[in-house]
Formats: C-alpha cells, sequence, structure tokens
C-alpha cells in the first residue's frame, strides 16, 4: 500500500466532508444529511485505523511536490464551495478504493447525498419564492357556494371580491362531484389570473394540479403534505388547517408554506368544532416562523381582537361572501393592520 497517497487522500476527503457537512448544518439546517456526512467520516478513519501509524509516518508535507498547486477551494461564493468540496471528496474516495481498497459503497453514498442537497436548495428557494409571494396577502378569501342561486351569481361574487382587493382565493367545494368542481374552478381560475390572485384549491389535491392552481390547502385528515409536494412539485403553495400547537408545530416541520388558526371563534361552517380562541393565535405568533391566517367567525366587529392578538393575516368565508361592500371591509381590515403594527 502507498501509505503516502492513502494518507493525503485520507486528509483530503475529510477536509472536503467538513466543509459539505458545514454547509448543510448552517446554511442548510438540515440534521440528517449532517448526520450521514459525519457517519461517513468515522467510517473512513475507521477502515484505515489498523495503519495508522504508518500513514502518519509517511507523511512528509515538506517535500510534497503538490502543496504549491492552487487550491480548487479558494472560491468566494458558498455554492461554489460546495461544489468545489463535492468534486474533491469524490476524487478522493475514488482514489482511496483504487489504492487502498475503500469500499465503493462510500462513493456511491456521496454521489446520492450530493443529490439531496441540490434539492434541498432548490427547495429551499422555492420556499423563498413562495414566502415572498405570500407576504402581502392579508385578506385570504375562502369561497362558498351556499345561499348564492346560480353559478354566475356565485362566480360575480368572487369577481367583485377580487376587484376590491383580495390577492387570494380559496376554491373550497365539499359537495359537487369532481366533474363540477373542476368546471367552476377553472372559471375562478381564470379571475384570479385576471387580477392576479393566487388560487388555491380545498383538499383536492388532484384537482389542484388538473386546474394549475397555485396551491392547494389541506385539512388534518387530509393527504400529507410530503405526499402533496409529490404530485404539486415544490413550487406550489402547501397550506394547511391546524387547531392546536402540536399540529403548528408538525405543519412548519413538514414544510407547509402556511398555515390556517382556528376556528378563533365558533363558527356554523364547523359547527361541532370548539373555537381554539386568541391564545391559540398567540401561540402561533411567538412560536411559528411560517405565515399564519387566523380563521374562524372573523368580521368587522372582531377583527381588533385578531390583529391584537398577533394576527396579520386573516382568512374569511362569510364576511366578504356575505358581504355587500366587500371593499369597505378589506380597506378596514388593512387599516387596522397598519395601525397594529
Ligand atoms: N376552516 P367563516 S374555520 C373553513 O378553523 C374554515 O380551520 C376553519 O368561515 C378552521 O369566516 C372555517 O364564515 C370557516 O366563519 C370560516
Amino acid at each position: 500500500m502507498n501509505y503516502r497517497i492513502i494518507d493525503a487522500n485520507i486528509n483530503r476527503a475529510n477536509e472536503g466532508l467538513r466543509c459539505i457537512e458545514e454547509y448543510v448544518r448552517f446554511i442548510l439546517n438540515n440534521k440528517s444529511i449532517t448526520q450521514e456526512l459525519k457517519n461517513i467520516r468515522h467510517e473512513i478513519s475507521f477502515f484505515f485505523d489498523s495503519s495508522y501509524e504508518s500513514l502518519i509516518q509517511s507523511r512528509n508535507t515538506a517535500e510534497d511536490v503538490g502543496t504549491n498547486i492552487k487550491n480548487i477551494t479558494k472560491e468566494t461564493n458558498q455554492n461554489d464551495v460546495l461544489r468545489a468540496n463535492i468534486k474533491r471528496i469524490e476524487e478522493a474516495l475514488r482514489v482511496l478504493s483504487e489504492y487502498g481498497n475503500l469500499p465503493d459503497k462510500y462513493r456511491y453514498q456521496i454521489y446520492t447525498i450530493e443529490k439531496e442537497i441540490m434539492e434541498n436548495i432548490l427547495s429551499k428557494r422555492h420556499s423563498n419564492i413562495k414566502q415572498m409571494l405570500l407576504q402581502d396577502k392579508n385578506i385570504y378569501l375562502i369561497t362558498s357556494h351556499d345561499n348564492f342561486n346560480s353559478d354566475d351569481e356565485f362566480l360575480d361574487k368572487i369577481a367583485s371580491i377580487l376587484s376590491s382587493g383580495v390577492k387570494i382565493v380559496q376554491y373550497r367545494e365539499k359537495n359537487k362531484p369532481a366533474s363540477e368542481i373542476i368546471k367552476i374552478g377553472k372559471s375562478i381560475r381564470q379571475l384570479c389570473s385576471i387580477y392576479n390572485a393566487l388560487f388555491i384549491v380545498n383538499d383536492r389535491v388532484d384537482i389542484a394540479k388538473i386546474l394549475d392552481a397555485d396551491g392547494v390547502h389541506l385539512g388534518q385528515d387530509d393527504i400529507t403534505i410530503s405526499d402533496a409536494k409529490k404530485i404539486l412539485g415544490d413550487d406550489k403553495i402547501i397550506g394547511i388547517s391546524t387547531h392546536k400547537p402540536d399540529d403548528a408545530i408538525k405543519a412548519q416541520n413538514e414544510g407547509a408554506d402556511y398555515i390556517g388558526v382556528g376556528p378563533v371563534f365558533k363558527t356554523p361552517t364547523k359547527p361541532n368544532t370548539i373555537p381554539v380562541g386568541l391564545e391559540y393565535v398567540k401561540w402561533v405568533k411567538e412560536n411559528i416562523d411560517i405565515p399564519f391566517f387566523a380563521i374562524g367567525s372573523i368580521n368587522e366587529d372582531n377583527f381588533g381582537e385578531v390583529v391584537s392578538a398577533g394576527a396579520t393575516k386573516i382568512a374569511v368565508i362569510r364576511a366578504l361572501m356575505s358581504n355587500d361592500n366587500p371593499k369597505n371591509f378589506i380597506d378596514k381590515f388593512l387599516m387596522e393592520v397598519k395601525n397594529g403594527q
């Protein structure tokens, strides 16, 4: 065995592993990949452990003809550092397997980790874009077809609310067959495009996909956030209703883009649900980092309390769908948020 080659490449692999470990740990905040990298580092050292003394004795850095060759990692951009170090590890592991019989599995593991890291970076990028999209969305309209005599009347109401300034609409329909949901959904989708509003579909990930919605809103009993992502991809918004701190923490950990927080007050839409009150709104404000919409019987008489509890965003059905002057409601709420900040 050529100990000088092995020694140099263990060091090279370890240094590279350390560099990407720091990236994954401190930039991506990804615990599982950090742990995987740490394990590989330890296993490689362990594999050559019996040769440790020979390796150190063989070391002769002063006479190494390669020490003043330009270092590939003299980069300023974090992503360049990452890429250069992944390459460096792969090369070092190849050398260690050719000259030192290190199993190829470590190199293959790095190829997989490289893919995971890239997916993580992309998903972070998408999630930043989605957070930006949600930033100025203070009033979320959730539709209800109840109390409308026709689809046209229903769609006219949505158009009037959009023209009053709402920038995010959730199409919520629990009673109609899929074919009808899709038909009406297409019209709402079009309205949202005209008014430059986000279009979100309630519950049905399949229909969100068919309608090319901007996202889906899930309930606690619907498919999981990660399954929804598999169908819709990373660039679609995924929101979920939450009713207690555990729901909110889970949603955040699973990568929800926003949460619903409620019902804050008793609502006829969910007659059997006990309201969570303003306490839960306060808790979310203090403990959760992703955007949240307070929901449940929020109206002009009580939105002041909701804003005082820490919400800057609300989701409503009746306060807009049953309102002859949605613009007045929207303007007053936005003023309340502005004054409350
Ligand atoms: N979800 P309104 S409360 C659809 O707490 C919905 O998750 C809720 O309607 C939740 O504004 C609710 O008319 C009903 O009370 C909201």
